[in-house]
């Protein structure tokens, strides 16, 4: 018998400032009633879901930042998602903007969840690679200002089982790190989920703009290849706020092959039946760890020579 995930890759297209989480919940909803009449059993939405990227807006007021943010999982707005999604029997992760409590103190964090069939929230991931900058830089056509809205992750790389597998969660820039997938393949990941919201246009390197789409594809498929897992990526996408955003939104197999990939720059549900046994010959063979890495071996331990690499980032 195989083990296999019927997964819905749901791709949400432009979420304008107008837009209320009601309104992006609906489209949520029409998606996953797409994926159940297509027999899925788990439904990726991308990062930042209920809101328009407001990492692109240049803002100081503390209300108006934190209208973005979520105080609670589920909210009331939310929670219609929980419902039909357990109602329906099918799992679900979606990314969002948390406002956290802890200690007496306020965090903010780039999230996502992973939620089973029976709508319980089984996994937590917070954003560690947060591109961009912290303060106003003019130049740019658009600000990406992960920096200043965000706090780093806390929680690390984790893999949780569920819906038969074992399941990790990484966010947008992390799926351009090898290390994000290497800390879930070292705990035997078979299936990361990402979602992402990419413009085509990077300020501070735009000759790299033409190389957007194979760079959101060439991190993913080397991901899933050299750790033997399936990779689900998934876009918001298309012109937000004016900024065209990259889709190709993708299913890709441990092999690295993509086995289906988004055509459209809008709201859009791709399938694929993953069978995570067919992870195991990648793990077992190629990228056995325990066999042939050689972490002892990789010099890592290295005399700093105080020469800092050039630029501050993108
Ligand atoms: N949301 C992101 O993390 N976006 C980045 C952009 C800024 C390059 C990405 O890596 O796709």
């Amino acid at each position: 018998m195989t083990r296999e995930i019927v997964v819905g890759a749901a791709q949400l297209g432009p979420i304008e400032k107008e837009h209320t989480r009601r309104d992006v919940v609906d489209r949520m909803l029409a998606l996953l009633h797409r994926a159940h009449g297509m027999g899925c059993d788990l439904v990726v939405y991308p990062e930042l879901a209920l809101t328009s990227f407001f990492p692109r807006w240049y803002m100081e007021d503390q209300a108006e930042i934190d209208a973005y943010f979520e105080p609670a999982m589920p909210g009331n707005e939310t929670q219609p998602l929980f419902d039909e999604a357990k109602r329906l029997g099918l799992g679900f992760s979606f990314g969002y903007a948390e406002l956290a409590e802890a200690d007496g103190e306020t965090h903010r964090f780039n999230t996502s969840i992973l939620v089973d069939k029976a709508g319980t929230i089984v996994g937590k991931y917070r954003k560690i690679h947060l591109p961009g900058h912290a303060e106003n830089e003019p130049y740019r056509e658009f600000q990406h200002l992960e920096k200043r809205y965000f706090e780093v992750g806390d929680l690390g790389f984790g893999v949780w089982p569920a819906l038969g597998g074992n399941i990790g969660m990484c966010i947008c820039n992390d799926r351009r790190w090898p290390e994000t997938y290497r800390v879930m393949g070292l705990q035997n990941v078979e299936m990361v989920l990402c979602g992402y919201n990419t413009p085509v246009h990077n300020p501070p390197a735009p000759e790299m703009d033409n190389l957007s789409n194979f760079h959101n594809h060439l991190v993913m498929q080397s991901g899933a290849y050299q750790n033997g897992t399936w990779v689900i990526g998934v876009a918001k996408c298309g012109p937000e706020a004016g900024v065209p955003m990259i889709g190709q939104s993708a299913i890709i197999a441990p092999s690295g092959e993509i086995v289906a990939q988004a055509t459209s720059l809008d709201d859009e549900l791709i399938v694929a039946a993953c069978d995570l046994d067919r992870c195991a010959p990648y793990k077992s063979t190629v990228f056995n760890f325990a066999a042939h890495r050689r972490p002892e071996h990789y010099g890592l331990i290295v005399e700093r020579t105080g020469a800092e690499p050039p630029g501050s980032g993108g």
